[in-house]
C-alpha cells in the first residue's frame, strides 16, 4: 500500500512540475532552405530562455542574429541548437550569412520579442 501511495504521489509531482518546466524555455524549430527560413517570423517572450532548433533541408546555410551576438552554420539534416535569453523587446532580423545561391541575399527572418 505504501508503495502504491508513493507511486501515485510521484506521478502527481511530475504532472505538476512538467508544465512549469515547459514554460521556462521557449523551443522554436526553424527550417532553412533556399532561400528562406520557415517560419520567417517568430514571437518570443522577453526574459524567458529561447531554444532555437535549426535545420537545413537542402544545403549549408548560415544563421546570423547580430543583435544577440548569435551566429552559427546550419548543416543539412542536422539539428543545431542555440539557447539564449532575449533581454529586450523589439524586432530583430536574422539572416543567412553563408552563400547558398542566387536568392541568398533575400534569405532572412525576424524574431519579435514581446513583454
Ligand atoms: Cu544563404
Amino acid at each position: 500500500m505504501a508503495r502504491f501511495v508513493i507511486a501515485v504521489f510521484t506521478v502527481l509531482a511530475l504532472a505538476v512540475v512538467h508544465p512549469a518546466a515547459a514554460e521556462q524555455t521557449q523551443v522554436v524549430h526553424i527550417k532553412a532552405h533556399m532561400f528562406a527560413y520557415s517560419p520567417e517570423e517568430i514571437v518570443v517572450k522577453k526574459g524567458v530562455p529561447v531554444t532555437l532548433e535549426l535545420m537545413s533541408i537542402d544545403r549549408v546555410h548560415g544563421f546570423n542574429l547580430p543583435d544577440f551576438h548569435i551566429r552559427t552554420t546550419i548543416q543539412p539534416w542536422e539539428s543545431t541548437t542555440i539557447t539564449f535569453t532575449p533581454d529586450r523587446v523589439g524586432r530583430f532580423t536574422f539572416a543567412c550569412d553563408h552563400f547558398c545561391g542566387d536568392g541568398h541575399d533575400d534569405m532572412s527572418g525576424v524574431i519579435v520579442v514581446v513583454e
